[in-house]
C-alpha cells in the first residue's frame, strides 16, 4: 500500500490509550482526518478534549473503513476477538496495529525487534544503553510503554522495539532487520487460549525477514528446537542461537563465561571469551540469556570493540521492579520484583537467593507451582497474596509453611518480622524478603509498576 493510495482511505482506530492517542496524531500530521473509537466513556471523553474525533463504530457502516488500527490491549483473534473487530473483517476493512501501520509508512526503517516471555524489557533497554555509550543513535519504544508513533527518527541508527504477542498478532508486513525471541514459557493463555497459539504469535517476529535480515533465538525452552527448524527450514535469515548453557549454541554460557563461536568461520572456533562476573549489576543467571542477546545485535551490526561494549554494560544500572534491592535492614535485603508476572520469572527470581521470605500471589495465570518446587527448601515462609490465594495454598499447604495474608501492606510487615527474627537467631544468614508475585497485578493494582511502587514504599516505611 503506497502512501498515496493509503491517503484516498478512511481510517478508524479502535481504542484510545496510548498507542491508538499516537496514533490519531501521527495520521492528523500526515494530512489524515482519522476517526476513533474506545468502549469506555470517560477515555473516550478525554480523547474528545484532545480534539480527537469520535464516532461509534458500532454504528457507522464499518464498509466505509479501509483500514481499522486496533490498540494491543484488545484482543483481535481467537474466542475473546472483540466483536467490532469481527464485524470489520466480514465487512472487509483491513485490520492493523500501530506497528503495522508505521511498516506501512517506513517499510525500509532498520528495526530491531525483541520479544520472549520474560526479559524483553532488560535486554531493550541495555541494548538502547550500550548504543547510546558506543555512539550508535536508536529510538527505543513498543511494548515497553512507548508506542511507535512516539519515538524520534533515529536517522541512520535503529529503532529498538520491545514485542509483545498483543502486537504480533497484527503484524502482516512489518519486517524486523534484527528479530529476536529470548525464551517461550506459558503466559497471557487467557489472551491466546493455549500455549500453541502463543507461540505461533510469538514467532512472527521472523515474518517478511530478507537474507541479510538476522534471527536469534534462544533455545533453553522446550519449544524452542521446534522454532529453529522451522526458521531454519525457511532459509531466509541468517540464524544465530543463544543459550545459557548448550554449548551447540552459537553463544552460549558456562561457568560465568558467555562463549561466542566464530560464526564467521562455520563456527568452528571459539571467536571470543567473556567473564561475565564483571558485569556486577548484572545479577543473576537469567541476564546472561539477556547479554548473550545483546551480543548477538553487536556482531550482526560489525561492532567489535569489546572493551567498550563492556563498559557499556558495567554502567547500566537495571530497571526497576525486575530483581530492584530496596534496602537492606541487619543483613536482611528488601527485593521488588514486581514485573515477575508469570512463574518462569519467578522461577528465576527464587533461584537467585538463598533462603527467602517469598511474597506470592495475585490475578492467577498458572495454578500448578510445580516448577518451583526444586526450589522450596530454601523458603522460609510464604505470604500468599490476592485472587490466587485459595489455589496457591491448596498446593503449597504439604510443602511450606505459609500465611494467607489480607494484602501487601500485611504481608511486607509479617515478612518484615518473620525474617528479622530469623537473623536474630541465625546471625550469619542473609535472607531476603522477596515480592516475586508470578501473577499478573491487575487483581488489585493498575499495573505491575504501581504494585511494585507500593511495595517500595511499605519496605521504606519499615523500622530498623
Ligand atoms: N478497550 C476497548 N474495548 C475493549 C478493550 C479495551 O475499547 O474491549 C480500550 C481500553 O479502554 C483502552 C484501550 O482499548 O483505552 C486499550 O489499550 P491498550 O491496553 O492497548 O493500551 P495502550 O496504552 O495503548 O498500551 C499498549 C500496550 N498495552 C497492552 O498490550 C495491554 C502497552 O503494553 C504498550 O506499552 C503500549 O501499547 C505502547 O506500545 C503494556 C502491557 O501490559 C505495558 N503489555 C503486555 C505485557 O507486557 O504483558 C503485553
Ligand atoms: P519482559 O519485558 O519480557 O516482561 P523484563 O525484563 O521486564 O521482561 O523482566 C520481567 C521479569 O522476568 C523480571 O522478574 C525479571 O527479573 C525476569 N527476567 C529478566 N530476564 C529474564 C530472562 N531472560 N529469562 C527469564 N526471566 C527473566
Amino acid at each position: 500500500m503506497t502512501l498515496e493510495l493509503l491517503s484516498k482511505k478512511n481510517i478508524a482506530i479502535l481504542g484510545l490509550s496510548k498507542s491508538g492517542i499516537s496514533t490519531i496524531k501521527f495520521l492528523k500530521k500526515k494530512g489524515f482526518n482519522p476517526i476513533g473509537w474506545d468502549d469506555n466513556a470517560e477515555i473516550r471523553r478525554k480523547a474528545k478534549n484532545k480534539g480527537i474525533r469520535i464516532e461509534n463504530l458500532k454504528k457507522i457502516n464499518i464498509k466505509k473503513i479501509s483500514f481499522l488500527v486496533v490498540s494491543p490491549g484488545i484482543p483481535s483473534i481467537g474466542f475473546k476477538r472483540h466483536p467490532l473487530i469481527k464485524k470489520a473483517d466480514l465487512a472487509g476493512t483491513e485490520i492493523i496495529n500501530d506497528i503495522e501501520l508505521f511498516f506501512r509508512f517506513y517499510p525500509k526503517s532498520k528495526c530491531i525487534g525483541i520479544t520472549g516471555t520474560n526479559g524483553k524489557s532488560t535486554t531493550v533497554s541495555l541494548l538502547h544503553h550500550i548504543f547510546n555509550k558506543i555512539g550508535i543513535r536508536s529510538s527505543l519504544g513498543g511494548n515497553i510503554g512507548k508506542p511507535i508513533f512516539n519515538l524520534k527518527n533515529p536517522g541512520n541508527g535503529f529503532y529498538i522495539l520491545e514485542i509483545s504477542s498483543f502486537q504480533l498478532e497484527l503484524m502482516k508486513t512489518a519486517r524486523f532487520k534484527i528479530g529476536i525471541i529470548l525464551n517461550i514459557t506459558n503466559d497471557h493463555l487467557e489472551r491466546h487460549g493455549n500455549f500453541q497459539r502463543y507461540v505461533s504469535e510469538k514467532i512472527k517476529i521472523f515474518n517478511n525477514q530478507q537474507k541479510s535480515d538476522l534471527s536469534v533465538i534462544g533455545v533453553d525452552d522446550q519449544i524452542s528446537s521446534k522454532i529453529l527448524n522451522k526458521i531454519k527450514k525457511k532459509n531466509i535469515s541468517e540464524v544465530l542461537t543463544i543459550s545459557g548453557n548448550n554449548k551447540k549454541s552459537d553463544i552460549y554460557i558456562k561457568n560465568n563465561y558467555l562463549y561466542i563461536k566464530n560464526i564467521f568461520e562455520n563456527k568452528k572456533e571459539i571467536f571470543k571469551k567473556i567473564n561475565l562476573k564483571k558485569f556486577q549489576n548484572i545479577i543473576s543467571e537469567h541476564n546472561y540469556q539477556n547479554i548473550a542477546a545483546i551480543y548477538a545485535v553487536l556482531i550482526k551490526i560489525g561492532f567489535f570493540n569489546w572493551k567498550k561494549i563492556e563498559n557499556a554494560i558495567k554502567s547500566f544500572v537495571g530497571l526497576p521492579h525486575r530483581l530492584q534491592k530496596i534496602r537492606e535492614i541487619n543483613k536482611i535485603s528488601y527485593i521488588n520484583d514486581s514485573k515477575a508476572t508469570n512463574l518462569d520469572s519467578t522461577n528465576k527470581a527464587l533461584s537467585s537467593y538463598k533462603k527467602i521470605y517469598w511474597i506470592l500471589g495475585g490475578r492467577l495465570k498458572e495454578k500448578n507451582l510445580s516448577i518451583l518446587k526444586k526450589h522450596f527448601f530454601k523458603i522460609e515462609h510464604v505470604f500468599l497474596l490476592g485472587e490466587s490465594k485459595k489455589i496457591y495454598e491448596n498446593y503449597l499447604k504439604k510443602y511450606l509453611s505459609y500465611t494467607v495474608t489480607e494484602n501487601l501492606k500485611e504481608a511486607v510487615f509479617l515478612a518484615h518480622n518473620l525474617a528479622q527474627n530469623y537473623v536474630i537467631k541465625y546471625t550469619s544468614s542473609k535472607p531476603v524478603v522477596l515480592l516475586s508475585p508470578g501473577c499478573s497485578s491487575l487483581d488489585e493494582w493498575k499495573n505491575f509498576e504501581e504494585r511494585g511502587n507500593a511495595f517500595i514504599r511499605l519496605v521504606k516505611k519499615l523500622n530498623n
